[in-house]
């Protein structure tokens, strides 16, 4: 028991260390997890068994980051993928990840790059939230607020809401 509770200790205080060292370097990080913002997803009608997330990635430190994967609580499987458009016909296939580079952001937009939710546990409805986590090569799990829009938010201007 003594034990453990040592080993916690210094758990804790090595994190606590890295965690300072990130804040007063932030610019030499090594390993900055990737922010995630405006993550908004479009609502839809009860009948529509699928959905669609879409956020802004961006990686503060000096190493390229991975998404790899993504999960929510609000659909049984939710997959990356983007649009591919072959002569007039767009259609949306399944990526492995994709790479967020070092001091660069990548955008998930509407006919663009979005996370696929299949079997919606709960119809998308304005106005509502669920979470969305995020699991970075790197960086591991990073947890968001998916907020539910009718439209694609305005960038600019709705930008501070969630915080
Ligand atoms: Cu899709």
């Amino acid at each position: 028991m003594l034990l453990r509770m040592v080993t916690a200790l210094v758990l804790g205080t090595a994190t606590l260390t890295v965690t300072a060292d990130d804040h007063m370097h932030a610019h030499h990080a090594m390993a900055g997890a990737p922010t995630v913002t405006q993550v908004w997803s479009r609502a839809m009608p009860p009948t529509v068994p699928t959905g669609a997330v879409y956020f802004t990635l961006r990686n503060p430190g000096d190493t390229p980051d991975r998404l790899i994967d993504v999960k929510t609580t609000r659909a049984e499987k939710a997959e990356l993928h983007t649009h591919i458009h072959k002569g007039d016909v767009m259609r949306m296939e399944r990526i492995e990840s994709v790479e967020v580079p070092a001091g660069g952001e990548v955008t998930f937009k509407p006919g663009s790059s979005h996370v696929m939710l299949f079997k919606l546990s709960e119809p998308l409805v304005a106005g509502e939230q669920f979470p969305l986590t995020l699991i970075f090569e790197n960086a591991g799990e990073v947890t968001v607020d998916v907020a539910i829009h009718e439209d694609a938010p305005e960038p600019s201007t709705h930008a501070h809401g969630h915080q």
